[in-house]
C-alpha cells in the first residue's frame, strides 16, 4: 500500500523540501495551505511550484479545529508532519499572542484530531533548538532542561509537551524533532543567513553598498535543510516514538557566517556590514550547539553538508536569481 503524508507548512523552506524528498520515496504527498495562498500561487507557492503536478494542496486553517479534522478523515494519513508555525523569532516579540495561538493551539487541534479519528497515524512536530533558549548546558541535547527566550520559543515548548503527553496518555505515534538552524537557498528573507547571502548579490552586482545587522556575535549551528528532512522521516520509520536533537555539532557566529557569505563573492565584509541596534533582539539566545549523537546512534543519521557549502550554496543561488531576474 503506497504511504500517504500530510505536510502542514508545505510551503516553507522545510515542508518545500520534504515534500520532494517523500515524493521520491513514492509517498502520495498532500500539504496544507493558507486560502490566502491558493489565490496568490505565484508569490506564496514559490517554492512548490515545480512539483505542484505531483501534491495534493488543501485549504485549510491551522486556527479551525474543524477544517483539520476534514482532511484527517478524507486522507486518513499514515504520516503528519506538522511544520506550519509562526517560525520568526524576532517577530514573535512584537506579536507574541498570534504566535502562541498559531503554533500552540495549531498543535493542540491536529493532536486532538489524529487521537479522535486517525490514531494509528505517526505524527511529527517541529520543535527547535529555541526551546534551550539561555543554554542552560553545553552542548544541548535531549536532556538538557528548556530556558526560552522568547514567545516563540515558549509556544515550541509547549508544542514539545503537548506532543510528549499525546504519546503517553493516549498510546500515539508522536516524535518531537528538536531541530538547530537549518537554512538553505530556499530560506525566508528575514532570517539572517538569507538577509546576508541576498545582500551580498546585491552589493556583488551593484544594486546596494552596505548591509545592515543585529547582533554579529551571536552564535548557532547552522546546518542544510535539506539534510533535515530526512532526519524527519527517520524519526517516524522507526518502530518507537521517540524525541531527537538534529544538528551538526559545529557553532559559527553570524560575524564567521557574514564573512563567508563577502568571501564567496570576492568581497570583503568589513567594508560593507553595519551594525544596527535596532535589529538585537529584546531577550537574545546568545549561543547555541546540538549534541545529535542520540539521531547518529538510533536513526543512523548524519549531516551530510558542510556549512562552507551552505554559505556557498546560498550565496552562489542569490547572484544567479538575481541575474536571472534582469534586475
Ligand atoms: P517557514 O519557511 O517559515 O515556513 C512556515 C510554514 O508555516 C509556511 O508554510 C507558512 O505558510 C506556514 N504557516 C505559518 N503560519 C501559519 C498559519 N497561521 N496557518 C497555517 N500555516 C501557517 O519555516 P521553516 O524554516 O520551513 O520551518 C518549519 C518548521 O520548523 C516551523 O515550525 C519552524 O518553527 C520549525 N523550525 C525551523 C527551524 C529552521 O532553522 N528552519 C529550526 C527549528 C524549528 P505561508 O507560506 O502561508 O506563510
Ligand atoms: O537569527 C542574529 C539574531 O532570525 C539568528 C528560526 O528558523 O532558527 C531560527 O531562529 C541570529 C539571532 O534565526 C540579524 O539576533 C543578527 O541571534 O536567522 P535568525 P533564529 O532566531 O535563530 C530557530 C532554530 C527556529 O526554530 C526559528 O524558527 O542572528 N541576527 N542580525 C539577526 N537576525 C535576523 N533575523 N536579522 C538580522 O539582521
Amino acid at each position: 500500500m503506497r504511504k500517504v503524508a500530510l505536510i502542514t507548512g508545505i510551503t516553507g523552506q522545510d515542508g518545500s523540501y520534504l515534500a520532494e524528498f517523500l515524493i521520491k520515496k513514492k509517498y502520495q504527498v498532500h500539504g496544507i495551505v493558507r486560502r490566502v495562498a491558493l489565490e496568490d500561487r505565484s508569490h506564496r507557492l514559490w517554492r512548490i511550484k515545480h512539483i505542484l503536478k505531483k501534491i495534493h494542496i488543501h485549504a485549510a486553517s491551522l486556527e479551525s479545529y474543524a477544517s483539520l479534522v476534514k482532511i484527517i478523515q478524507k486522507i486518513k494519513p499514515t504520516e503528519i508532519y506538522h511544520l506550519a508555525a509562526q517560525s520568526y523569532v524576532d517577530y514573535s516579540f512584537r506579536d507574541e499572542f498570534s504566535t502562541l495561538n498559531t503554533n500552540i493551539n495549531g498543535t493542540h487541534y491536529l493532536l486532538s484530531a489524529v487521537k479522535d479519528f486517525s490514531p494509528k497515524t505517526k505524527f511529527y512536530f517541529a520543535g527547535s533548538s529555541e526551546m534551550f533558549g539561555k543554554v542552560q548546558q553545553v552542548p544541548q541535547n535531549e536532556k538538557t532542561p528548556f530556558y526560552p527566550r522568547s514567545a516563540y520559543g515558549i509556544s515550541k515548548v509547549t508544542g514539545h509537551d503537548l506532543t510528549r503527553n499525546y504519546r503517553e496518555a493516549y498510546n500515539l505515534f508522536c516524535c518531537t524533532g528538536i531541530l538547530f538552524n537549518h537554512e538553505s537557498p530556499r530560506r525566508g528573507f528575514e532570517f539572517v543567513t538569507r538577509k546576508i547571502s541576498h545582500g551580498v548579490a546585491k552589493i556583488k552586482l551593484g544594486i546596494e553598498k552596505k548591509l545592515m545587522l543585529g547582533n554579529l556575535d551571536a552564535k548557532r549551528d547552522w546546518g542544510h535543510a535539506r539534510d533535515y528532512v530526512e532526519a524527519m522521516w527517520k524519526m517516524l520509520q522507526k518502530k518507537r516514538p521517540d524525541d531527537f536533537v538534529v544538528s551538526t555539532g559545529k557553532q559559527h557566529s553570524v560575524r564567521e557566517f557574514a564573512k563567508l557569505a563577502f568571501a564567496v563573492a570576492g568581497l570583503d565584509y568589513k567594508k560593507h556590514v553595519f551594525v544596527d541596534k535596532n535589529l538585537f533582539r529584546p531577550a537574545e539566545v546568545n549561543t547555541l550547539l546540538g549534541n545529535y549523537s542520540k539521531a547518529r546512534r538510533i536513526l543512523k543519521w548524519k549531516p551530510r553538508i558542510s556549512f562552507k557549502h551552505l554559505v556557498k550554496d546560498m550565496v552562489e543561488s542569490d547572484i544567479k536569481s538575481i541575474i536571472k531576474s534582469g534586475y
